[in-house]
């Protein structure tokens, strides 16, 4: 499958390497940002984005929401995902076709033919909001990619090694680029720096960040 947009593209300009298993796709959902905007709002509108509380009680910066069979949670048990929506009660929205479509889509063009998310992470950074360096370990099976869509104001990236204490690198991540992360790259710690306020045209003033995942 190829998209449109880059559909006169050759690969190599489509496609950059950051490190072993890891590609980012500049741009490569831009041009369907507005719709996958508007489908965050309604996602947000059934699962609304809340700060959840990490086992050691800190409540996160980052406000999070979920689509798909499974969600990701975090409270004073723990980490994991589940099928229910523990502020609503009820089942997560559904995953959105065009979400499904364009995660497996780009992972294919990253080389992982077979990816079918059941999980999608919803992620709304406001200004002073970050993540820290962490893992993402609660999934199944490892050889697996993350597929992450970013969109509204840029957000500074860290990517570091397979153990904490491997200074990160910096990558800027701007509205619509697509990252996939795979094979080695899978387990790297990873966060992202405290976004600076702005004003993004079709955002306002935050950044949202899909990930989509294969949790079972
Ligand atoms: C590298 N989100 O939701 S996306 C997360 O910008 C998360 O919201 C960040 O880390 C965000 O867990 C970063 C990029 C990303 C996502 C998952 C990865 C990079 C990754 C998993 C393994 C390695
Ligand atoms: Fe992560």
């Amino acid at each position: 499958m190829t998209l449109d947009l880059f559909a006169d593209q050759p690969l190599e300009k489509r496609i950059e390497p950051i490190c072993e298993g890891a590609v980012i796709l500049r741009g490569a959902a831009a041009e369907e940002a507005p719709e996958l905007i508007e489908t965050i709002r309604e996602n947000f509108a059934v699962s609304p984005p809340r700060q959840m509380k990490t086992p050691g009680g800190h409540t996160m910066s980052v406000a999070m929401s979920c689509c798909g069979e499974y969600g990701w949670v975090t409270d004073e048990k723990g980490y994991r995902y589940q099928a229910e929506d523990p502020v609503t009660g009820r089942p997560w929205p559904s995953m959105p076709a065009r979400f499904s479509k364009l995660a497996t889509e780009i992972a294919s063009q990253a080389g992982f033919p077979d990816f079918v998310p059941d999980a999608c992470l919803i992620n709304r950074y406001e200004p002073g909001s970050k993540m820290g360096l962490h893992q993402d370990k609660d999934e199944v099976d490892f050889s697996q990619p993350i597929v992450s869509v970013s969109l509204g104001l840029p957000q500074v990236f860290q990517f570091g090694g397979t153990t904490r204490s491997e200074r990160p690198v910096k990558i800027p991540l701007q509205h619509g680029d697509v990252v996939v992360w795979g094979g080695a790259s899978r387990l790297r710690y990873h966060g992202v720096l405290t976004l600076k306020a702005g004003n993004h045209p079709m955002t306002g003033a935050c950044r949202y960040n899909l990930t989509f995942r294969r949790a079972r």
